[in-house]
């Protein structure tokens, strides 16, 4: 995906047509839209097609399954028009190997929710290492700057998405700024009155940040 405005709407919605209409207002403000369950559980697989005819589409199926498996999901995320898929990593390299087969992945390294405290922080370092040769890049919170600019150290050149930003507390621009490429948004976005004016000001944000990250390096 080519990055303009360093932003990925996350589209959670539960409707086929609103996911369309939300799409469309907001396509020339984001560099892709992530979708996950809310949305193809409500609306079906096909959705993808369509949505990928306006934006790259990011799979976030959160794959953790035996490879056989992360493989047969990765396939049909592919069929179905998604460019990425997410995978958790906890499960092993060779589950997250089976997905990178078929698909450039994504790999969770840390979440952006407290609860992520409880298990996965503690081994999101191991989990980036172990991955991180197989993956286009990895999942990090917004929520907790330590925990992203860690991983950006052990991420190198890799691509860091970042979710956390807008409903979950995080100010936009403040992910990148601490190493991210990308700044995930879901609720600031779709939630809004006008969904195309929130990413036009968010993105502006997002992408003021990259510029600043550009003049420092
Ligand atoms: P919102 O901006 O509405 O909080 O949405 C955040 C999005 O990022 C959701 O799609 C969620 O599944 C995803 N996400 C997250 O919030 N935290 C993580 O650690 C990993 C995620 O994928």
């Amino acid at each position: 995906m080519e990055r303009r405005h360093g932003l990925i709407l996350a589209l959670d919605v539960e409707s086929g047509e609103r996911a369309l209409e939300v799409c469309a207002q907001v396509a020339e403000h984001v560099d892709a839209v992530k979708v996950g369950y809310p949305l193809v559980l409500s609306s079906g697989i096909s959705l993808i097609r369509r949505l990928a005819e306006q934006l790259p589409v990011i799979a976030d199926f959160k794959v953790a399954d035996v490879p056989h498996v992360c493989a047969a999901i990765a396939r049909i995320a592919r069929d179905a028009g998604a460019s990425y898929i997410i995978a958790h990593g906890f499960t092993g390299y060779e589950s997250v190997r089976a997905c990178a087969e078929v698909l450039p992945v994504f790999v969770v390294a840390d979440m952006s929710h407290a609860g992520a405290e409880e298990f996965i922080t503690p081994v999101s370092d191991s989990i980036a290492r172990r991955c991180l040769s197989i993956a286009t890049g990895i999942v990090a919170p917004a929520t907790r700057l330590e925990s992203l600019r860690r991983l950006r150290g052990i991420a190198g050149e890799k691509v860091i998405i970042s979710p956390g930003v807008g409903a979950q507390g995080a100010e936009p621009g403040s992910a990148i700024r601490a190493g991210a490429d990308y700044e995930i948004v879901g609720r600031a976005i779709y939630c809004a009155a006008e969904p195309g004016e929130a990413a036009a000001r968010i993105a502006e944000l997002t992408a003021a940040a990259l510029a600043e990250r550009g003049r420092e390096a």
